[in-house]
């Protein structure tokens, strides 16, 4: 629209058109306001009943609320106005009249459940605090992609249909693909290592990542955005550099940013940029420490899987984020080297919160005959992986990476309690639309 001004652009002297939605009207008598919310914040507009035109009021004031409306008109200085100015109208008009019946009041002067916004997004997304998330998950995701291209990496986008998976077979979703089966992408994977392998060698990709996953729980989605890296010439401490990069990254661009968001989330004094590296836990220092905490009825022993209790007893303990590594090669996927001097330790590491795991990561077995024997030993066919393994017999560097779960990131730096916050349209087992 031409010569629109946005609300906050608004100054004393401008003759100017503001467009929105009608967040409010306050009757108070002889003069009433019409508050009108754009993307950039709220603007008052006054009605002096007795010296101005009487379809102009009726116009301004009979609106229903979240209607959308042009008004033209001055824009003055008012000290008791929310923003220091208000307007003065010369003409509203109204684009598109909202149903007084509204689904939920985006006001947020009255709750509602989550399923009700989820249903209702876009009247969700007119709530400020709303909205903050998703500027937010707007600035993490250009911070994520500005630091990999400073250090060297060129964005890849990976196909989402495809043959095979690669994170273990009961979470596949499966489709038909022209009569054929074919499963949703549960890790670009596989295509960023054979990218790895090319002349590209750094790359990186943020994607969805689609996981048949048995938990409904707050922090699972069945549909989740991955931050991928995968680095030729890179093992597995160059890849825990990088992700440690990252994520600083993104919480320094959320500081110096989103102060705005921060302040209308309720966190911004709370919220602070990680500071110094990130620990590197050994997974056998990992279960000795949450034995140690005496959080669990029955104490682990090497080749467990850490429970979420576990990691919640020592994300407690340890009190920010930290790695753990040298996991046991036999609970890491077939894609993970093992380490070099022992063949029970692997290269795979997880970056965790202390709320959950936010990572997975790890050198790859780039040696084709190492690769194939993996593959046996999970119980996978590597014919069917054959686009795959061949490459690794024309010139496979070493090279490692990791895989950063874009909502668990984001969930953990803004202290959401549902990972469903950070989806604008979620999926999960009950939610299939919208
Ligand atoms: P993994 O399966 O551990 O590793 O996934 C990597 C990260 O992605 C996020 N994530 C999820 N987030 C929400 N809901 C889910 N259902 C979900 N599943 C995964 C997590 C997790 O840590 N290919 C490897 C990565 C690699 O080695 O490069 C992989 O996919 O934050």
């Amino acid at each position: 629209m031409q010569d629109r001004t946005y609300t906050e652009d608004a100054e004393p002297g401008d003759e100017a058109t503001v467009a929105g939605w009608v967040h409010e009207v306050r009757d108070l008598g002889g003069i009433a306001f019409l508050i009108l919310r754009d993307a950039t914040g709220k603007i008052q507009i006054k009605f002096e009943k007795d010296e101005m035109d009487d379809d102009l009021v009726e116009t301004g004031l009979g609106v229903s609320r979240e209607s959308v409306v042009t008004v033209t008109g001055t824009v003055e200085e008012e000290p008791r106005a929310p923003t220091g100015v208000e307007v003065v109208p010369e003409s509203v008009e109204v684009i598109a009249p909202a149903d007084p019946e509204l689904p939920l009041d985006p006001s947020g002067k009255v709750d509602a459940e989550l399923s009700t916004r989820l249903d209702n997004r876009t009247l969700d997304l007119r709530k400020d605090e709303v909205q903050a998330i998703f500027e937010i998950r707007s600035e993490v995701l250009r911070a994520t992609r500005e630091q990999f291209r400073e250090v060297g990496c060129t964005e890849i986008t990976t196909p989402k249909i495809v043959a095979t998976g690669t994170e273990g077979g009961t979470e596949l979703f499966p489709i038909t693909y022209f009569g054929r089966e074919a499963f949703m992408n549960q890790s670009p994977q596989l295509f960023k290592q054979l990218m790895a392998g090319s002349n590209l060698e750094r790359v990186f990709e943020i994607g969805p990542i689609f996981r048949a996953e048995e938990h409904n729980t707050p922090r699972h989605l069945n549909e989740a955005t991955s931050i991928d890296f995968e680095g030729a010439f890179c093992d597995h401490h160059d890849a825990m550099d990088v992700v440690e990069g990252v994520v600083k990254a993104a919480y320094e661009a959320v500081a110096e940013n989103c102060a705005e968001e921060l302040e209308t989330l309720g966190i911004a004094d709370d919220f602070s940029v990680p500071e110094g590296e990130f620990p590197r836990l050994s997974y056998e220092e990992a279960i000795e420490r949450i034995n140690a905490t005496g959080e669990l009825d029955e104490q682990l022993v090497w080749g467990d899987d850490l429970p979420t209790e576990g990691e919640k007893a020592l994300g407690a303990d340890v009190g920010g984020h930290y790695f753990i590594t040298d996991w046991p090669s036999e609970i890491k996927p077939f894609y993970i080297m093992d380490d070099d001097e022992d063949e029970e330790l692997s290269t795979g590491f997880d970056l965790m919160h202390p709320r959950m795991e936010l990572v997975s990561g790890g050198q790859r077995e780039h040696r084709f005959e190492h690769l194939v024997e993996g593959f046996e030993q999970q119980g996978l066919d590597p014919d069917e992986f054959e686009y795959y393994t061949k490459m690794f017999k024309y010139g496979m560097p070493p090279h490692a990476g990791f895989g950063l779960g874009g909502e668990r990131l984001l969930m953990t730096m803004l202290d959401l309690d549902n990972i469903r916050e950070a989806v604008l349209f979620p999926r999960d087992r009950q939610r299939l639309s919208p």
